[in-house]
């Protein structure tokens, strides 16, 4: 089953917004396999998005996912990366639909509270920078039935 990296970032915390989305990703389906709080360095801040080094917004990105604590997930489920994006709504919160995580909960792009993977090799890229294989449970869910049929 596919596995996809979330984290509620720091305005997510400091903003009581970390059980609503943990919720409202358990309700739609997806199990939970993996998750830490922790203060991310600038060192990993930099690995994470270094994908957008060079660009205008690529301090102010690292000063605010280095600011506060963040919680980091590993989720999974069937088609679990585009399902959980489609869940966060566009990067830009003003532009995000109504219903989505951003679209209810953000205004503004560098404050938009959820980071999900990309594709698949972001997914496994992540994965591997904030957890450990040890850390990742693999567990069976008796409503998994309920959710994806016999
Ligand atoms: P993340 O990676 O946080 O899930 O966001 P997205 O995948 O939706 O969007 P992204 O990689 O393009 O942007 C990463 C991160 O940078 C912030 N950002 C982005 C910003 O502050 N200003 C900007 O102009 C853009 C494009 C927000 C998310």
């Amino acid at each position: 089953m596919e596995k996809t990296f979330v984290m509620l970032k720091p305005d997510a915390v400091q903003r009581n917004l970390a059980g609503e989305i943990i919720s409202r990703l358990e309700k739609r389906g997806l199990k939970l396999v993996a998750i830490k709080m922790l203060r991310i360095d600038n060192e990993l801040a930099e690995q994470h998005y270094g994908e957008h080094k060079g660009k205008p917004f690529f301090q102010s990105l690292v000063n605010f996912i280095t600011s506060a604590p963040v919680i980091a997930m590993i989720w999974e489920g069937e088609n679990a990366v585009q399902v959980a994006r489609k869940m966060m709504g566009n990067t830009d919160p003003q532009k995000a639909e109504p219903g989505t995580i951003r679209g209810d909960y953000a205004l503004f792009t560098g404050n938009n509270i959820v980071h999900g993977s990309d594709s698949l090799e972001s997914a496994a890229r992540e994965i591997g920078l904030f957890f450990s294989p040890g850390e990742i449970i693999n567990y069976k869910k008796e409503l998994e039935p309920w959710v994806y049929g016999d």
